[in-house]
Parts: C-alpha cells; sequence; structure tokens
C-alpha cells in the first residue's frame, strides 16, 4: 500500500494541501491510460500552478480492482516513466473519491455526475464504450447495453446511458451545465461522444436532445502516450521504485502530448499550463495521430503478432518492419493529412524512436485488441483517400490481410490467437462458415458496421487486400513485410 511519508526522496510526491482540492471533474474509465496521462497533468496543475481541479473516478464495466486499490490508499497511485536515464516516479494525488457501479451502485455514481461542482465529465473507456457503429459513428441502438437504456433510461448501463442521466438530473435540478471531453482515440471524438447522447436522448424525448445540444459542449481531443496494460512485472519494478506495493501504480513512456478543443461551458483547468495546446480546431490533429501513429500501430501489432513478435520493441528489431512502418506512416498516411505546420518526417522518425524503447514491452496482442472499433479512423479512411485520388496503398491492404489473418484465429505455427473484440462472435461466425481465401476475405468485407457499404465492392480495395492476403498464407508475415518493403 502507498503510504506517502515513506517513499524514497527521489520520489516526487503531491505538496500541495489535497484537502483544498475541488471535485470538479468526473473522469470514467479509470484504466492505465488516465492514471498516467489527464491525472498526471491535474497533479502537475495543483503542485506547480496551486489549482484545485480533483477528479472523482469512476469506472462502469469492468476495472473494479482498480477503483477498489485507490479506495484503500486515499486515492493515490504512482506514476513512473520509463526513460532512457531510468525510471521517473511521481505519486499523483488528485483525486478525490472512486466509484464503480458494481461497488458502489449507480445511485453513488448519478449523485458524482449530479454533483453542483462538476464542470466537465472526461472519458477513457476504449473505442468500444461508445456504443456505437465505427464506420458511421452513429449510436448503435441494437446494442445490448443501449436497448436496456432506452427501456429503462432511470437505470442505465452503458456510458451514453449513464452520462444522459445524470445530464437530465442536473436540468430537473436547474443545476450548471457540463462539458463532455473524450479523451479515447477516435477521430472527432467529441462529435462521437455528441451523437451517441444526442441520439440516445431523442429515443426518450427530442426536446430533451435538443436542450442538450445546445447547453453542453463536446469538446474533442487528441491524446498521446503510450501506456502499455500493466503486467506483474511492471508491478514488481513499481515496488522496487517506491520501496512498497502499489497495485494502482502504472508506468508509461515520457512522452505527453494533449491537444484539445477549447470549447468549455463550465469552465477548464489551465492545461496549456503543464504543455497542453488549446485549439480551435483538433482534427488535423486527431487525423495526423491517429492515422501515422495508431495506424502504424496496429499494421505492427497484426504482422508482429503473426510473425512471432511478442512487442512493438521487438518489430523494431526488424529493419523491414521498421521500413513497413515508416512507409506506412509517410508514404501512405501522410498523403492524407491536413496539417500544414508539422513535418511529417520528423514526426515519423520520432515515433519510430518511441517505438524502438526496450522498457516498454507494449504488446502486439494488446494493440491488435478491438480491431473491429479501430480500423475505420486507423486505415479505411486513408484507403478511401487513395481510392478516390487514384493512389496505390500496398502496406494499408497489407494491414487489412494481417487483421483477416489474425481474426482467422489460427497463428502461423497453427496455435489459436486469443481474439478480443466485441464483434468477436461475429468474427467467429463469419470465419467459421467459409474456406480460408476469397469467400473468407469477401464473408469479412461484408461486415458495414467496419467496412461501411462501399468498399466491398470496389475491386481496386478488394483486389490489393486479397494479393496481401494470398502473401501471408504462401509464405507467412516475415516474408511478406520483407517482401512489400523490397521494392520501395
Ligand atoms: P484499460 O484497459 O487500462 O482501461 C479501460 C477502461 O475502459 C477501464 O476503466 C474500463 O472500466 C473502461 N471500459 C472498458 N469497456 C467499457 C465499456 N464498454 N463501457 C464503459 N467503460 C468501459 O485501457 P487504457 O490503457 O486506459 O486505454 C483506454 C483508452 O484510452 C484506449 O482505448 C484509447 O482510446 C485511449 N488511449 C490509451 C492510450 C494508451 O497508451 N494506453 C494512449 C492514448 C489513448
Ligand atoms: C494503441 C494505443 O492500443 C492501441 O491500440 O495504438 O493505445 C497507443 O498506444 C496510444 O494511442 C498512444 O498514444
Amino acid at each position: 500500500m502507498l503510504l506517502l511519508n515513506k517513499l524514497p526522496s527521489n520520489v516526487v510526491r503531491p505538496t500541495y494541501d489535497r484537502s483544498r482540492l475541488k471535485t470538479r471533474i468526473a473522469h470514467i474509465g479509470f484504466g492505465a491510460f488516465h492514471r498516467a496521462h489527464q491525472a498526471v497533468a491535474a497533479d502537475r496543475l495543483a503542485s506547480e500552478h496551486a489549482s484545485d481541479w480533483g477528479y472523482v473516478e469512476i469506472n462502469l464495466v469492468g476495472g473494479e480492482q482498480q477503483i477498489a486499490d485507490i479506495k484503500q490508499q486515499d486515492h493515490l497511485w504512482s506514476v513512473s516513466e520509463m526513460a532512457a536515464d531510468g525510471w521517473h516516479t511521481r505519486v499523483v494525488g488528485v483525486a478525490t473519491q472512486a466509484l464503480h457501479v458494481s461497488i458502489d451502485g449507480l445511485e453513488a455514481v448519478l449523485d458524482a455526475l449530479s454533483d453542483p461542482d462538476i464542470a466537465i465529465v472526461s472519458i477513457t473507456v476504449t473505442e468500444k464504450g461508445y456504443c456505437h457503429h465505427p464506420a458511421s459513428g452513429q449510436l448503435n441502438t441494437g446494442h445490448e447495453m443501449i436497448q436496456h437504456d432506452i427501456r429503462h433510461p432511470e437505470t442505465p448501463r452503458s456510458l451514453p446511458g449513464v452520462i444522459l442521466a445524470a445530464i437530465k438530473r442536473r436540468r430537473e435540478r436547474g443545476l450548471p451545465p457540463f462539458s463532455v471531453m473524450s479523451c479515447d482515440n477516435m477521430p472527432e471524438n467529441g462529435h462521437v461522444t455528441r451523437n451517441v447522447i444526442l441520439q440516445l436522448a431523442a429515443e426518450q424525448d427530442e426536446e430533451l436532445a435538443t436542450w442538450i445540444a445546445a447547453h453542453l459542449s463536446f469538446p474533442s481531443t487528441m491524446v498521446d502516450r503510450i501506456v502499455p496494460a500493466v503486467t506483474s512485472e511492471t508491478l514488481a519494478q513499481l515496488t522496487e521504485q517506491l520501496g512498497m506495493a502499489d497495485p494502482a501504480g502504472v508506468a508509461c513512456e515520457p512522452f505527453f502530448q494533449w491537444v484539445i478543443e477549447d470549447n468549455f461551458v463550465s469552465g477548464r483547468p489551465q492545461w496549456e499550463r503543464v504543455g497542453a495546446e488549446l485549439v480551435s480546431d483538433v482534427l488535423p490533429y486527431e487525423e495526423m495521430k491517429l492515422r501515422m501513429l495508431n495506424g502504424s500501430h496496429s499494421l505492427l501489432a497484426y504482422l508482429g503478432y503473426l510473425a512471432g513478435y511478442d512487442h512493438i520493441s521487438d518489430c523494431m528489431q526488424d529493419d523491414n518492419f521498421v521500413r513497413a512502418a515508416r512507409h506506412l506512416m509517410l508514404a501512405e498516411q501522410a498523403p492524407t493529412l491536413r496539417t500544414t505546420d508539422i513535418d511529417l518526417e520528423a514526426y515519423a522518425d520520432a515515433l519510430i524512436q518511441r517505438y524502438r524503447n526496450p522498457a516498454l514491452k507494449h504488446r502486439t496482442w494488446q494493440i491488435a485488441m478491438d480491431g473491429t472499433q479501430k480500423l475505420p479512423q486507423r486505415w479505411l479512411d486513408s484507403i478511401r483517400w487513395h481510392l478516390n485520388n487514384g493512389s496505390d496503398f500496398p502496406m494499408l491492404a497489407l494491414g487489412v490481410a494481417g487483421w483477416m489473418r489474425y481474426v482467422g484465429g489460427i497463428d502461423e505455427q497453427g496455435k489459436p490467437i486469443d481474439i478480443s473484440d466485441p464483434l468477436k462472435d461475429l468474427l467467429a461466425q463469419r470465419v467459421a462458415q467459409t474456406a480460408d481465401g476469397g469467400e473468407r476475405i469477401d464473408a469479412l468485407l461484408s461486415i458495414e458496421a467496419v467496412f461501411g457499404t462501399q468498399l466491398a465492392h470496389n475491386p481496386r480495395f478488394v483486389e490489393p487486400v486479397s494479393t496481401a492476403y494470398a502473401a501471408l498464407t504462401d509464405q507467412g508475415a516475415k516474408a511478406a513485410v520483407s517482401a512489400a518493403v523490397k521494392p520501395l
């Protein structure tokens, strides 16, 4: 358990008066990322700039243990940055409260969200938490939790349902509205959040949806910091740093970036004082990060997993994988972007450097997770750009084929792959019902929630994907990647 007065002197600890913190942000999704990103920014604001913005940390689905852990230790946790010159550790002190619907009950969560002081609800619940169709951004009204919430709006289960119930309570009580800020890896994440909440509201009452659109804001953000899932090895290393165990501790890379749309209805912390960029339009930054970073991450994840590489840093030991990632970023993603003031070549080089960090141990399996929710924004939007512009996209096609081989469920050694994806059952069904090859490719491409309605019928898309799929099947991932980068 973390005890502030027993920490070694090189660990940065909250030196501010924690009793002065006001709980003004409710964060939903107390996972690894939030602990090492937004919470660190708030902690720096409190210790370096006397900010009083505190957090109530909330989990709705999963993550019971993390909430229980911080309740045990006065809502503290440690964050270690794994830098080349060693680990730099701080204890974050900005959380004042922690709640889980399954531990504390839904009422406690709705009460916290309805507190008059709450000015911002921020979110990191993974892409699937929004219950939307990834290809269109529209609410998936067939989603089990959304179906439940339409029938029982007072006792919601989904993220959009819980936020909507809190908004209604605040409105009924005449309390100020809050801003809802998504920090998940989706383009226009604010718009996606707004869409799902407004659409769910409209299922109950059109007037409520109109009121929300007029009174709340949904700022978009681009967030970047690689925070791999915590393992027992991470926890053991953290114990060494701290001289005591911290079950809620997390380790990450030193890099930190946060670009925020400056659109808040009830105020915000001065994030710019700790390095965040407050801008009027985040989309160009989001697209750059999603396509170059996350797009190359997914490429390395599927092809790397198939090639037998456990971690991104292992992929970086293979020159062909480095070249493939760089080609994807600069030749196939960069041309699709609308940033004007950023040196994309330097950005790509910096990404490769970050991927090389051997301390990160970022599993290809972790990044391969939830592919159906990630492909549209990481690859498919760029593929559509190339189709419109008449250009080729061999590496993106190899990525899509790699995903198809991966969701086929058997690795190159004939061992089963543990697929984690909200559409896992549908994927398994499509795979089971088809022969490997063209038939399977067609069956996977016809999943409209991922590929939309057009791509499957476009030979300029289906052909390169089929060729890449055949290369992966015949030669394996290492040889297919090597062949793909040779003529480049
Ligand atoms: P994590 O697995 O540690 O935490 C996931 C969080 O999402 C948990 O709090 C869980 O309660 C919540 N959650 C999962 N499914 C949910 C659902 N259906 N409804 C409501 N809540 C749900 O993952 P981590 O590392 O915290 O990442 C979360 C997200 O943050 C990512 O998916 C991504 O969008 C974003 N992000 C993560 C980065 C990273 O390096 N880990 C970096 C940049 C963004
Ligand atoms: C990764 C991201 O898990 C994934 O899909 O691509 O979590 C990535 O590590 C972050 O976006 C980096 O900011």
